[in-house]
């Protein structure tokens, strides 16, 4: 009879459990994100995985954008491929893939949006390129323009 009893606790337990955290009230998480010459602030390490309301202010004087990116497991965050410009070639990119993207992100501007992110290792970059009127190409990444996030 062992068995039936096993099976009798294990419903009690997944029922508690139920009630206790019902899918539909799951806690959305929040994330911050700030951005500006030449560095990425993000407001924690790790968020839950599922629901995060990710906001994102510049505030730099320069035009950035934010682009969040899953990476492998092996991938640096710091050291991912780059084109000649010292930009992440997002249309032949073959590590990772992009989430989501905050773009055009004016000094000043705030954005938001909800995400809904899976567990692993990410990459938030700002993958601007410019040229200044001396023809030198200026590539945000390259400048520093990377942080990692863990989702757990
Ligand atoms: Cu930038």
């Amino acid at each position: 009879m062992g068995n039936i009893r096993t099976v009798l606790a294990i419903g009690a337990v997944a029922t508690t459990v139920a009630l206790t955290v019902p899918a539909w009230a799951a806690k959305k998480s929040k994330l911050d994100i700030e951005i500006r010459e030449w560095n990425i602030t993000v407001g924690a390490e790790a968020v839950p995985a599922g629901e995060v309301d990710v906001s994102v202010k510049n505030k730099g004087k320069e035009v950035h954008e934010i682009v969040i990116m899953k990476l492998n497991t092996n991938d640096a965050v710091g050291r991912l491929p780059v084109d000649r410009d010292g930009a992440i070639d997002e249309k032949t990119m073959t590590f990772g893939k992009i989430i989501e993207e905050f773009e055009g992100m004016e000094p000043g501007k705030k954005d938001k949006k909800t995400i809904n992110l899976k567990p692993g290792r990410y990459a938030i970059v700002c993958n601007m390129v410019e040229q200044e009127k001396d023809g030198t190409v200026e590539a945000h990444y390259s400048k520093g323009m990377s942080a990692e996030l863990k989702v757990e």
